[in-house]
């Protein structure tokens, strides 16, 4: 999405430059400071676009389900009101007081991945009468069953929680249902009553019940960074949800997904779990860590918003230095070369036009 949006900056920029004639070392200087932005936003990444070579099909889940079951090979297990299908896994039906809880039944050793979720919630009941959500999990534990949408509380790991139930009646800036990222080393305990807003991350609002169309929703983990983003409006692209820095997860856990309903209900279904391999080169000293032994964490500056545009991640010390430290004064001095240029041209033909009037 966001490659497609600057490739058109790119041509546009370049159009209007060529046609300014006696610009040309100006126009030189812009095309290079734009593919030096470019390489530079590279070296950030974007969402990936589902690439099949790096598909984990280990950890992955998807129609027809084969692979899903209790046998001592199966990859994915499942429990509580769990229906699984051809054509969809049903966590919880429509009806009250379910909880069911779908697990991959490998742990995923893979330092940066991106997993695409698909789910569909939908039922009968009008605005606002309907309940719990979905939770989608990267934990220590698996088939834990307890009271955070049908996975235990004091979990180690990562959640990402979409609430379609507003519990708490004081919280009416924002609408839901409400996604929201928690990270946890087991300490905290998910507050329903404030729908888990004293241990959030972040979240942002989204449309996800009830749809005609697909619904999609991705989390990146990579170099410390936590991504969500989802596609509910069916424009077949990704809208950003949460983007934060300084997370740390550890590999060797588990993918989940769960869901709950209490007195209103839902039909809860995953679609699809499909992840991604993210091709990302880690520093010697990084890829010395044992990583399975990293504790979920989170560096919070003063509040997790400060966190959100510090794209250093959590190997603070190692990632913006040397040629990236390079290319930024490389870009800043263009920038003052291009409008030094662009100045004295238009002052030298503003001077050629006023020698002509006079
Ligand atoms: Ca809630």
């Amino acid at each position: 999405m966001l490659e497609r949006t600057t490739t058109v900056m790119t041509v546009s920029c370049r159009g209007r430059l060529s046609k300014m004639g006696k610009l040309n070392f100006a126009a030189f200087v812009s095309t290079t400071l734009v593919f030096v932005l470019l390489q530079f936003r590279s070296v950030r990444g974007d969402i990936t676009d589902g690439n099949a070579e790096h598909l984990k099909r280990e950890h992955s889940l998807m129609k027809p389900y084969q692979g899903v079951g209790s046998s001592p090979s199966s990859q994915w297990d499942f429990w509580g009101s769990t229906l699984v299908t051809s054509s969809y896994i049903r966590l919880t039906p429509d009806e009250r007081s379910k909880q069911g809880s779908i697990w991959n039944t490998v742990p995923c050793y893979l330092k940066d991945w991106e997993m695409h979720v698909q789910f569909k919630v939908h039922g009968s009941g009008k605005k606002n009468l309907h309940g719990d959500g979905i939770a989608i999990w990267y934990t220590k534990d698996r088939l834990h069953p307890g009271p955070v949408f049908g996975n235990q509380d004091h979990f180690v790991g990562l959640a990402i929680f979409l609430d379609t139930f507003r519990n708490d009646l004081h919280g009416m800036d924002r609408s839901f249902p409400y996604i929201s990222a928690m990270v946890n080393n087991g300490t905290v305990g998910y507050d329903h009553g404030k729908d888990g807003r004293s241990s959030e991350l972040g979240g942002c609002s989204a449309e996800i019940r009830n749809r005609e169309h697909d619904t999609y929703l991705a989390i990146r983990y990579s170099k410390g960074r936590l991504t969500i983003m989802v596609d509910v409006d069916d424009k077949n692209e990704w809208k950003e949800c949460i983007d934060i820095a300084g997370v740390r997860l550890p590999t060797g856990y588990y993918f989940g997904a769960s869901a709950a309903t209490g007195d209103l209900s839902d039909n809860h279904d995953i679609i699809s779990m499909k992840l991604y391999q993210l091709m990302v080169e880690h520093t010697a000293e990084e890829e010395n860590l044992d990583w399975t032994k990293i504790e979920p964490s989170v560096n919070l500056l003063k509040s997790p918003k400060d966190n959100i545009d510090d794209p250093t991640g959590n190997f603070r010390g190692t990632t913006l230095t040397g040629w990236k430290v390079f290319l930024l004064l490389l870009c800043s001095l263009l920038g003052i070369v291009v409008c030094a240029v662009v100045g004295a041209v238009v002052f030298q033909k503003r001077q050629e036009r006023n020698k002509r009037f006079y």
